[in-house]
């Protein structure tokens, strides 16, 4: 098989690349090692930057979102019994949009089906072979079948765990990684949000968040053990630990309900440099993960998307290099701010096995800051709202 873009990964990544450069004319086959149903079937990120929206209009993705988003002029920051909020249109006068990663990944599978894309699924054994020339291919199997596909680039959108990122040489990869001491317990619940906005809780027992899908689809998380299984956690021990880490005014509002989902993430900054490698590159969690505190994994990998479809376009309609010569430079500029952001707010508001009695103060102090200082409010406000691409 032969094509212009050869993609490995078929989640948010690698389908919003992949129908974008449909849009342009640019062909692409998408590599996924699992099925539709299984990638659709991840719980994940929930918060969207106006970037990610504006490349889903382009992409012509965006209707249902529209529709079924809901837009977020703010959010919630409490510590103890205190709470306070940042205004994003105050600060930005832009929204955050609330719509889940699997409404995005199944509009863009729905998307790409529709026009007839190539995807295949339940794959295995991929390799990527030669990325250091101008004949770069891939192979891979699919039920046993030996198969090759030559292209003219590929995009590693494989996540955290795929290969795309080992296929460029120790010798040239440079890894940054920092593990966090605990994780997110996540429950998903047919119940309605405790708040019209999302509640981020710093409390003396842990970090916890209060989202929501729509109306009747809340997304809780309370920080945990990294020994922590979900089946240590019933939904009432689930519940009664969120209402203690809540304001009281809050915990006397929520409404519980059988969990529909519950899972554990564990949190970790991460960042492998470079980006491209010949005519590999990288791009969302294939290249760099953070925690989920500042909703900025999807975010991220939907900036990088940008500016490799942009290079890509550059080289197919003008035959200019400028932009795959620079994409692993673009790229990490804003994935270091994203990564700093995300460290930065997880370490505001989560509680630390080890933290010294000062650690708690200056973090109580960087809250009090938070919340009397327009000026941190506002640099707050920016990063949470999306940096400009
Ligand atoms: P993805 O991991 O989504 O997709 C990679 C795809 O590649 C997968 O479908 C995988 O099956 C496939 N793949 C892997 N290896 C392959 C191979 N060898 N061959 C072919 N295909 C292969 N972000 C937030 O902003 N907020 C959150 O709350 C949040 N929660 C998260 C919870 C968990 C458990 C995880 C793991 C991540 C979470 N994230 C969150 C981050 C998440 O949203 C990612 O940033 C987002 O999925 C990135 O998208 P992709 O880069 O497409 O990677
Ligand atoms: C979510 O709704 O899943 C969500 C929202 C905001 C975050 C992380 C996760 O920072």
């Amino acid at each position: 098989m032969k094509t212009q873009v050869a993609i490995i990964g078929g989640g948010p990544a690698g389908l919003l690349l992949s129908q974008l450069l449909h849009v342009r004319g640019i062909d692409s086959v998408i590599l996924e090692r699992k099925t539709r149903d299984y990638v659709l079937g991840r719980i994940r990120a929930g918060v969207l930057e106006q970037g990610l929206v504006r490349l889903m209009e382009e992409a012509g993705c965006a209707e249902r979102m529209h529709a079924e988003g809901y837009s977020h002029d703010g959010a919630l920051i409490s510590y103890g019994d205190e709470m306070f909020r940042i205004d994003f249109a105050e600060h930005t006068g832009t929204p955050v949009l609330i719509y889940g990663q699997t409404e995005v990944t199944r509009d863009l599978y729905d998307a790409r089906e529709k026009a007839g894309g190539k995807i295949e699924f339940e794959v295995e054994d991929v390799e990527i072979r030669d990325a250091d020339t101008d004949q770069p291919h891939v192979l891979y199997t699919v039920g046993g079948e030996a198969r090759r596909i030559e292209c003219d680039f590929i995009a590693g959108c494989d996540g955290f765990h795929g290969v795309s990122r080992q296929a460029i040489p120790l010798s040239v990869r440079r890894e940054y990684e920092k593990i966090y001491p605990f994780g997110w317990l996540g429950v998903l619940s047919e119940t309605p949000p405790v708040n019209h906005e999302l509640i981020y809780a710093n409390s003396e027992r842990g970090f916890a968040l209060c989202s929501m899908r729509n109306e009747n689809l809340s997304r809780y998380y309370i920080q945990c053990s990294l020994s922590d299984s979900p089946a240590d956690w019933t939904d009432e021990a689930f519940w009664e630990e969120l209402k203690r880490r809540i304001p009281k005014a809050q915990a006397d509002q929520l409404v519980t309900g059988p969990s529909i989902e519950k899972s554990i993430a564990p949190l970790r900054s991460f960042v492998t440099e470079p980006m491209r490698w010949g005519r590999l590159f990288l791009c969302g969690d294939a290249a760099h993960i953070v925690p989920p505190t500042g909703a900025k994994g999807l975010n991220t990998a939907a900036s990088d998307v940008h500016y490799l479809y942009n290079a890509l376009r550059d080289y197919y309609e003008n035959g200019s290099e400028t932009g795959i010569d620079g994409y692993s430079q673009k790229a990490l500029a804003r994935v270091w701010k994203a990564e700093r952001f995300s460290w930065w707010f997880s370490s505001l508001l989560h509680r630390y096995p080890d933290q010294a009695a000062f650690d708690l103060k200056m973090q109580i102090a960087d809250l009090e800051f938070l919340r009397s200082n327009t000026a941190a409010q506002k640099a707050m406000a920016e990063n949470y709202v999306g940096l400009p691409y």
